[in-house]
């Protein structure tokens, strides 16, 4: 049930991906997701390379399956961490915040898979040209760092530009956004905000509580004007942020007060001056639960839909 190009290409049991999350995605939430039949992600964020190579060799002594990492491509450490990643190999590579053709061959020669966030089709087909193996279409409803197009019209478009197989991410948390994303022609999921609130993620857990007690208004999308909008939960911070953009601040002072303020959130629980990412899924999620039970409640509730989907329009066209 659900099979697709992704699991076939990934050597995975369910279409489900975990987002490479920086100071959220470590070596242990990785591993949980690929164990329980997912692919996990370890988030490169702003680690030097020796770091990264460390959660690698963590997430390999804790699962035989295969994972990825993340490389996010405004980080000052990206050269480094791709020189670790050629020499480590993970199964698996994907990119955001940038183009990141540049480095596609290298990484395939190596045989990695590589499969870069897009969030508008011009990318798209300039990196299937390039030879990349999948693509992530990430739509705005996503948590932290964000393009223009919303998750229901990037991906249609996505899909039908490329033949590649498309992931799809931003807004989805549950088995209807999974069966909804299938629907728009994506052959998998990825899913952040949802896995932060798993019991194997090593996030302080204030900020698990904050998306817990998050409605479905509570995150708010700042820092337009440096180029680099961030997607998070509304907090003293954000007020912060809204109150220099009112001013037209320049864009090197709305940088300097995001500065650190990641790892203020996930590492110190700071979840009032803290940058809280996360999606507008927020208001969705009410529990903290183990990686494998997040993941199999969504197949579940997907089949369950689907099936009752069908009863409801195939079987009844004599009304
Ligand atoms: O990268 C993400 N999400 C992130 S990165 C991050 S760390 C950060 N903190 C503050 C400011 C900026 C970053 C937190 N969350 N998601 C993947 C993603 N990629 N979303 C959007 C894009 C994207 C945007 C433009 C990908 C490619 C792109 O192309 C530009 C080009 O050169 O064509």
């Amino acid at each position: 049930m659900f099979w697709t190009r992704i699991c076939e290409l990934l050597n995975i049991k369910y279409p489900i991906i975990q987002g490479g999350m920086a100071w959220v995605a470590t070596a242990e939430l990785a591993a949980a997701v690929s164990e329980a039949g997912g692919l996990g992600i370890i988030g490169a964020g702003n680690m030097p390379g020796e770091l990264l190579r460390d959660e690698i060799n963590k997430a390999r002594s804790l699962t035989d399956k295969p994972f990825g990492v993340n490389i996010m491509l405004l980080s000052d450490y990206v050269e480094e961490q791709m020189r670790v990643v050629l020499e480590e190999r993970p199964a698996v590579i994907t990119t955001g915040a940038g183009n990141p053709g540049t480095y596609i061959p290298a990484l395939k020669e190596k045989g990695i898979k590589v499969i870069p966030v897009v969030a508008s089709v011009a990318l798209a087909i300039r990196l299937e040209r390039i030879g990349v193996d999948a693509l992530i279409a990430e739509g705005s409803e996503s948590g932290g760092h964000i393009g223009e197009l919303s998750t229901m019209v990037l991906v249609p478009q996505v899909v039908d530009a490329v033949s590649l197989p498309v992931i799809a991410a931003g807004g989805i948390a549950d088995g209807r956004g999974f069966l909804a994303a299938l629907a728009l022609g994506a052959e998998g999921v990825q899913m952040g905000t949802r896995f932060v609130c798993s019991e194997e993620c090593t996030v302080h857990p204030n900020y698990k509580q904050a998306i817990i007690k998050a409605k479905d208004r509570d995150t708010v999308v700042t820092g337009r004007p440096t180029g680099h909008p961030v997607r998070c939960l509304r907090n003293k911070l954000t007020k912060q942020f809204e109150e220099l953009e009112a001013r037209c601040a320049p864009p090197e002072e709305l940088e300097e007060l995001g500065k650190g303020k990641l790892r203020a959130a996930a590492i110190e629980g700071d979840v009032e001056f803290g940058s809280v990412m996360a999606g507008e899924v927020s208001g969705m999620i009410k529990d903290i639960k183990p990686v494998k039970q997040i993941i199999e409640d969504i197949i579940q509730e997907a089949q369950n839909l689907l099936r009752k989907l069908n009863e409801r329009f195939s079987g009844a066209e004599d009304v």
